[in-house]
């Protein structure tokens, strides 16, 4: 059992052996095989195969077990590290503490959103991007997208995806525009004019390697995550009589059959229903 800290409150040392945790999976190797492992599952709507990290059912479950995961690695290097949470809804400034040089680092620079400071730096020599690199071997990011201006989810946003009593509905995918907590939280259900909500927003609000499949190149995608895990405890203490949704698995013939995951059928990689994980108390917890 351990803690999962609110980041705004970590000490410096605290801070210090989170990164130096961070950057020793890094070094040898472990990191990168997490990165993979997020982009191998990153599969769209659009792919007629079993979507279990994204754009469906799953996506809280799923993620619950990848951050242990990676936590677990983190603990094998320092017993005393444990993933911190980033509450955006509170915590909105790009330069806040969280995006200091003792901690993140910063923004990226104008001509090319290379991250110039923080032990994620390129020029730091300790964060080479090896997997899915689109454009850069370093960290690139965008915070808050100053050209075309995009602002962290509201607390009212996310309240208004915590209010809705139904854990997911059909289709089961980003489309699931009925009514979710699922969807309106992972951030598809959004009008036209405004298009992303909630997580998929704060991704596009850091921006650079955080809007793509190999997210967590960015350490920022921990701290991001663990926030989203805690805002399903939040869901679950507000619906308590509520459950995870679909509870059995889709009939043949429906569309999605074969496509998400229900209940009691097994997550990849893992082969962990989502049953296993609704809850993580015995496990760790939030303060
Ligand atoms: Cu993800
Ligand atoms: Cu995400």
């Amino acid at each position: 059992m351990h803690i999962r800290q609110n980041q705004k409150n970590l000490t410096s040392a605290q801070k210090k052996r989170f990164t130096t945790a961070v950057l020793e999976l890094k070094r040898n190797g472990t990191y990168d095989t997490f990165v993979r492992t997020h982009d191998k599952y990153f599969v769209p709507d659009r792919d007629r195969k079993l979507r279990v990290g994204h754009m469906s059912p799953s996506f809280f479950p799923w993620h619950r077990l990848y951050l242990l995961e990676f936590e677990r690695k983190l603990q094998e290097i320092d017993a005393g590290v444990s993933i911190p949470y980033w509450d955006w809804t509170s915590d909105t400034s790009p330069v806040s503490s969280l995006w200091a040089e003792d901690f993140l680092g910063g923004t990226g620079r104008a001509s090319d959103r290379k991250v110039m400071t923080g032990p994620f730096a390129y020029d730091e020599g300790n964060w080479t991007v090896t997997v899915g690199i689109t454009e850069s071997a370093f960290l690139t990011r965008n915070l808050g997208r100053p050209q075309n201006p995009i602002k962290l989810p509201t607390a009212a946003e996310l309240q208004w995806a915590i209010d809705d009593p139904v854990y997911d509905s059909a289709p089961w995918d980003s489309t699931a525009g009925g009514g979710g907590f699922r969807n309106k939280l992972e951030g598809w259900a959004a009008p036209k004019s405004e298009r992303w909500r909630n997580h998929n927003k704060v991704h596009q609000w850091i921006g650079g390697h955080m809007t793509g499949g190999t997210a967590p190149n960015d350490p920022a995608f921990w701290l991001h995550h663990a926030f989203v895990d805690l805002i399903w405890d939040r869901w679950q203490q507000q619906h308590p009589a509520a459950g995870y949704l679909p509870a059995t698995p889709l009939a043949r013939g429906d569309l999605q059959q074969g496509r998400v995951i229900s209940l009691d059928e097994p997550m990849p990689p893992w082969n962990i229903p989502p049953r296993e994980i609704l809850g993580h108390q015995n496990l760790y917890r939030y303060e």
